[in-house]
C-alpha cells in the first residue's frame, strides 16, 4: 500500500503529497518522502532533495511550495500568480512561494543515505551539502530576527502545523475577515471537508500575512518593525538544531570539517532551552516576538525538542512526563499514536486538521527522539500503534487520535514514507 501510494503520488522529479489536495512540490513533505524512497528507489529519494533544492532562492530559502508549471494555477490556492515570485530578484527562474518550512531537509538526506548507502548516493549528499548549509545560513541569519540564536517564523505555513492552537494568539492579533476571501477561491474545502481543515477567518488571516510579506519582496530586514506574525517555533528550532548535528555526521561522510556543526548544534539547543521551554508548564511553547511572550497552548510542538541529540536531561525527563500524560498518553502499549493537540484541552478538536488528528511526521520525529534518548520500549509502542494506525486506515493525511478514522486525502505521500521506514527498522535498534 505505502509503495502504490509513493508510486501513484511520483511526478518526473518530485512527489506530490497529494493528487488532489497538493498538486505541487512541498519543501518538507519531500524531506520525508525522500526516507521512503530510500527503502524502495534511492534514486528517486536523491531526484526528490535535488529538484527542491533547485528552486533554492539565491538568499538561501529553500521554499515551501515549488509550483509544477504544467498544473493550472487554479489547482491550488495561493496558487503561482498570487506569490509572484518572478518579480523578485533572487528567486529562481521555477515559480515558487516565498516561505520556507522546518529545515528538517538534512536530517532526512542523513538518514537517507545511511538507509541506503551507495557511491552515488554519497555524490548526490557531497552535491547537496553546500545548500543544505545556504539554508542554515540564511535561518540563522536572516531568520534571527530575535537576536537570540533562533529562527523566526513570518507565517503558520511556515510551521507546517498550519491553524495548530500554538497560533491563535499571534493570529488573531492580524487584522483581517473572512469577506476578504470573496476575492479567492478555497480549493482545499473542494476536496476535503470544510468541518476537517482551518476555518475561513484562518485564511483570511493567512492571505493578509503572505500579502504583507510580498509587498515587501519578501525581505527579511526590518521585520520587527512591520510584519504582523513573528513566532519562534520550537519544532522548527529543533529541526534547525538537529539540522546541524545532521550535517556534522554528513560533513565527516563527505571529507568536510563538522566542527563548526557541532558548535552550532549545541548553541541552537541552549538556545532552545533559554527562550523555548517554560519550567512551570514543563514543556516547551512558541515564543511571540511581537508581544515577548510564550503562548499558553500545550501542543504537540512541545516534545519535538526531542529530536536534539544533546537535548539535556532535565527537558528530555519533562518531556517524557509530558507525553506520558493522558494528554498525549505515550506508552508501552498505546491504542493511539500522538494527537497533535492536548487531548484534554477544551479546543481539542479530533476532526480539524492540527487542532487534534494524529499525523504520522510528528509521530516519526517523536519516536527518532526517543530511541535517540535511550527510549526503546517507548519507541516500539508508538512504533506499533503508528503502524497498526495505517494498517486499518490506509494512508490518509491525518487520523482521528481516538477512533483512528483516516481523514483529508486517502492517498497521503509522507504517511506511505514514514510508514515504510517505521516498517522496514528493526524496532528498539539505535537509531542510524
Ligand atoms: C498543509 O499546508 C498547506 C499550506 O502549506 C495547505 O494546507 O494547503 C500542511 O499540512 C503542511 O504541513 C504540508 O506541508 C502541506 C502539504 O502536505 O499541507
Amino acid at each position: 500500500m505505502a509503495r502504490a501510494t509513493l508510486d501513484g503520488n511520483w511526478e518526473h522529479d518530485h512527489t506530490v503529497p497529494s493528487r488532489t489536495l497538493y498538486p505541487h512540490q512541498w519543501s518538507w513533505d519531500s524531506a520525508f518522502v525522500a526516507i521512503g524512497w530510500a527503502h524502495l528507489r534511492p534514486d528517486r529519494a536523491w531526484t526528490e532533495l535535488t529538484s527542491l533544492f533547485d528552486a533554492q532562492w539565491r538568499d538561501g530559502r529553500v521554499p515551501h511550495i515549488v509550483f509544477n508549471p504544467a498544473v493550472a494555477d487554479s489547482a491550488y490556492f495561493p496558487g503561482p500568480r498570487f506569490w509572484a515570485s518572478a518579480t523578485v530578484e533572487g528567486a529562481p527562474a521555477t515559480a515558487t512561494s516565498g516561505l520556507v518550512q522546518p529545515p528538517v531537509h538534512a536530517l532526512a538526506a542523513w538518514h537517507a543515505y545511511r538507509r541506503a548507502p551507495s557511491e552515488y548516493a554519497r555524490a548526490a549528499l557531497g552535491r547537496l551539502y553546500p545548500r543544505l548549509v545556504a539554508q542554515q545560513r540564511y535561518l540563522t541569519t536572516r531568520r534571527d530576527v530575535g537576536g537570540a540564536g533562533l529562527a523566526s517564523i513570518v507565517h503558520p505555513w511556515e510551521s507546517g502545523l498550519d491553524n495548530s492552537p500554538a497560533w491563535d494568539d499571534p493570529l488573531a492579533a492580524v487584522p483581517a475577515e473572512a469577506a476578504v476571501l470573496r476575492a479567492y477561491r478555497r480549493r482545499d474545502i473542494v476536496h476535503a471537508a470544510a468541518a476537517h481543515r482551518p476555518t475561513d477567518l484562518d485564511y483570511a488571516r493567512y492571505v493578509a500575512i503572505v500579502t504583507a510579506y510580498r509587498a515587501a519582496n519578501y525581505r527579511d530586514d526590518d521585520l520587527i518593525d512591520r510584519h504582523p506574525f513573528l513566532v519562534e517555533c520550537p519544532l522548527f528550532n529543533a529541526a534547525l538544531g538537529a539540522a546541524e548535528s545532521a550535517l556534522a555526521h554528513i560533513a565527516e561522510e563527505i571529507g568536510a570539517d563538522p566542527g563548526p556543526h557541532r558548535q552550532r548544534a549545541a548553541r541552537i539547543t541552549t538556545a532552545l532551552v533559554d527562550r523555548l521551554y517554560d519550567p512551570t508548564t514543563g514543556t516547551f511553547h512558541p515564543r511571540d516576538l511581537r508581544t515577548g511572550r510564550l503562548t499558553p497552548a500545550r501542543t504537540v510542538l512541545g516534545l519535538t525538542p526531542l529530536i536534539l541529540p544533546d537535548l539535556p536531561p532535565r527537558q528530555v525527563e519533562a518531556i517524557l512526563v509530558e507525553a506520558g500524560s493522558p494528554r498525549f498518553g505515550l506508552a508501552e502499549r498505546m491504542a493511539r499514536p500522538l494527537p497533535s493537540h492536548d487531548r484534554t484541552a477544551a479546543d481539542f478538536e479530533p476532526l480539524r486538521y492540527w487542532r487534534g488528528p494524529s499525523w504520522m511526521n510528528i509521530n516519526w520525529l517523536v519516536r527518532r527522539g526517543l530511541l535517540a534518548h535511550g527510549q526503546p520500549r517507548l519507541a516500539v509502542g508508538l512504533g506499533t500503534s503508528m503502524v497498526e494506525l495505517a494498517a486499518t486506515a490506509g494512508c490518509h493525511e491525518y487520523f482521528h487520535p481516538d477512533t483512528g478514522a483516516g481523514l483529508g486525502s486517502p492517498a497521503f505521500s509522507w504517511t506511505a514514507a514514514l510508514l515504510l521506514d517505521t516498517l522496514t527498522e528493526d524496532q528498539g535498534r539505535a537509531p542510524c
